[in-house]
C-alpha cells in the first residue's frame, strides 16, 4: 500500500493524478507544509527530510522527490504503462525528461517566476527562453514527450503549464495549449481534482 503525503493544491497534487492513473492502492495523508507566507509547520509524521509534500512511503519504505516518486511508482505498477520499464523504447527519453524536469525546467521557470538573474553558464540549467522551444519541437514531434504514449513525465509537466496557463512566465504557445487539454482531459486527472481535499 503506497500513503502519499499530500497537501491540497501542491506539487503532491499530481500524485494522486498519476496513482490513479496507474490504478495503484493508495492512501492519502493530509499533512501541513511551511508555506510561503511564513506560515504553516513542518509535520512531524511527515517523512520527507525537510518536511515537504510530496512523499510517498511504499509499506515504510520511503520516496522523496517528484521524478523519483514519478519513476518508482511507474516502474512498480507498469499494468497501464505509464512509464517505460527499463529495455522498453522510451525508456531512455523517459528518464531524461524527468531529470529535466527537477534539474532544468523548474529552475528555469522558478528563477523567471521570482525575477533572478541566472548568468548564463554558471547554473546547471538554462532559461525558460531556451527551455520552451525544447519542449514545444518535442512535442510538434508526437502527443507526448516521450512519444506515442503518456507518461508520467506528462503528468509533471502538464500540470505544471496549467498552473501558469494565465502568468506572463509561460510564453503563450498553441502546441502547449493542446498539450495541457489532451493531459487534463483524462479521467485520472478529475478523479484527482475529486479526491485532493481528502
Ligand atoms: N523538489 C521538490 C519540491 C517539493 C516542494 O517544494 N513542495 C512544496 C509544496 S508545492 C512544499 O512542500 N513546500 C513546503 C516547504 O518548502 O517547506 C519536488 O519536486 O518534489
Amino acid at each position: 500500500m503506497i500513503t502519499l503525503y499530500h497537501r491540497p493544491n501542491t506539487r503532491a497534487t499530481r500524485f494522486i493524478f498519476l496513482l490513479e492513473e496507474l490504478e495503484a492502492p493508495y492512501e492519502i495523508r493530509l499533512v501541513s507544509t511551511r508555506t510561503r507566507d511564513g506560515g504553516g509547520a513542518v509535520d512531524p509524521a511527515n517523512p520527507h527530510p525537510h518536511g515537504k509534500v510530496p512523499a510517498i512511503s511504499d509499506d515504510g519504505v520511503v520516496v522523496f522527490e517528484s521524478a523519483a516518486i514519478a519513476t518508482y511508482l511507474t516502474d512498480k505498477f507498469p499494468r497501464n504503462r505509464i512509464g517505460p520499464l527499463p529495455g522498453e523504447p522510451g525508456r531512455a527519453a523517459y528518464l531524461s525528461w524527468l531529470a529535466y524536469y527537477a534539474g532544468v525546467f523548474e529552475p528555469a521557470f522558478l528563477s523567471k517566476f521570482m525575477s533572478w538573474e541566472v548568468p548564463r553558464g554558471t547554473a546547471g540549467w538554462v532559461g525558460v527562453e531556451e527551455v520552451m522551444p525544447v519542449i514545444i519541437a518535442r512535442l510538434t514531434e508526437g502527443p507526448y514527450l516521450t512519444g506515442e504514449r503518456f507518461s508520467a513525465a506528462d503528468v509533471l509537466y502538464a500540470t505544471s503549464f496549467a498552473l501558469f496557463a494565465n502568468s506572463p512566465v509561460l510564453p503563450k504557445s498553441p502546441v502547449i495549449e493542446e498539450y495541457v487539454k489532451r493531459v487534463v482531459a483524462r479521467p485520472a486527472f478529475a478523479r484527482a481534482m475529486a479526491k485532493q481535499n481528502g
